[in-house]
C-alpha cells in the first residue's frame, strides 16, 4: 500500500534526528503529501465509516491528546483537521457553546466534546484499545484526569500571569503553581503506571508535560521529577506524539488552515 510506506517513510525522518525545520516552511509541502495519502485510502478503510472533522489548535494539550489517541486507534484516514483559533474565531461556537478545541464533527453532523468524550467515542470505534477493560478502567482514567488538570493549570497560570499584576492574581496564580506541583509529585512517587500498557492516560499526561516543557519552562519541572522526566523523554518518541506535535506530517487530511497557530 503506497499510503502506508509514505507515512512510514515520514516517520523514519523523525526517529532519525533530523533538526525540525518550521513548521510554515515545510507546511505546503506536506499538505500535498497528507492528501496524496489520504487518497490512497483503501476500500476497506472507507467502509469503515465517514469521515469526521476534528477542529483543534496546535499548541492546545486537549488537542494534541486527541490527534495523539487517533492515530494510537489507527484512525487517521477517517478525520479531516480543521485548524482554528478558539480564542477569536467564532466559527466553532456553532459546534461547540464553549467554542473550545477539540472539537469532533461526526459524519451526521452531530459534535462531540470535550477531549475525554472525544477520547472515548474515538476508543469505541476502535474496538477499546486505549482505556483497558474494568478494573482497569479507572487507573487509566485517573492518569487521564491527572494529565488534564496539569495541562488545564499550565494554562491557566499562563492566562492569569498576562493580566495586571495584584493581590487576587497572585492567589490564583499560587493556587494553579501548588495544583501543578501536586501533580507532578504525584506521578512521580507513585511511578507503577510508567510500566503499565500505554492508555490514554499516557498521553493525557505526556502531552501536559509536553505544554508545561514549552509554556512554563522557568518552572524547571525536570530537576523536580526526574523520574518522570526520563519516562517522558521516552514517550514522547512514539510516533503518536510526534505526530500529534506536527499533524500535517501524519496521515490527516488537512481540509482547512486558515489561522496563525493559537497562543493556548
Ligand atoms: N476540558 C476541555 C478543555 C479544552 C480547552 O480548554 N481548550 C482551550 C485550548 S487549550 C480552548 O479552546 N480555549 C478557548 C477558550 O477558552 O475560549 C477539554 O478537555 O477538551
Amino acid at each position: 500500500m503506497p499510503g502506508i510506506r509514505a507515512v512510514g517513510r515520514r516517520i523514519d525522518d523523525l526517529m532519525s534526528g533530523r533538526p525540525c525545520r518550521m513548521k510554515t516552511e515545510h507546511a505546503a509541502e506536506n499538505v500535498s503529501a497528507a492528501e496524496t495519502i489520504a487518497n490512497n485510502r483503501t476500500e476497506n478503510q472507507d467502509r469503515r465509516g465517514g469521515l469526521m472533522q476534528l477542529f483543534y489548535a496546535p499548541r492546545s494539550p486537549f488537542s494534541r491528546k486527541i490527534l495523539a489517541t487517533i492515530v494510537e486507534l489507527d484512525l487517521a484516514t477517517r478525520v479531516s483537521l480543521v485548524r482554528i483559533d478558539p480564542w477569536t474565531d467564532e466559527t466553532l461556537r456553532r459546534h461547540n457553546p464553549a467554542s473550545k478545541v477539540p472539537t469532533l464533527l461526526l459524519d451526521d453532523g452531530s459534535a462531540l466534546f470535550d477531549s475525554p468524550v472525544i477520547a472515548r467515542y474515538l476508543d469505541t470505534l476502535s474496538g477499546h484499545m486505549l482505556i483497558p477493560p474494568v478494573p482497569r478502567t479507572w487507573d487509566a482514567l485517573r492518569r487521564e484526569a491527572l494529565g488534564d488538570g496539569l495541562a488545564e493549570a499550565v494554562i491557566r497560570r499562563f492566562v492569569d500571569r498576562l493580566g495586571p499584576h495584584d493581590d487576587r492574581l497572585d492567589r490564583v496564580v499560587t493556587r494553579q503553581e501548588a495544583a501543578i506541583t501536586a501533580i507532578l509529585d504525584r506521578l512521580e512517587t507513585a511511578p507503577d503506571w510508567m510500566q503499565a500498557p500505554t492508555d490514554l492516560g499516557h498521553l493525557a499526561i505526556a502531552c501536559a508535560l509536553d505544554y508545561l516543557d514549552g509554556r512554563s519552562p522557568e518552572l524547571n519541572w525536570k530537576t523536580r521529577s526526574p523520574l518522570l522526566a526520563a519516562w517522558f523523554h521516552d514517550f514522547r518518541a512514539r510516533p503518536s506524539m510526534k505526530i500529534a506535535a506536527d499533524p500535517i506530517i501524519g496521515t490527516f487530511r488537512s481540509i482547512n488552515i486558515p489561522h496563525p497557530p493559537a497562543e493556548v
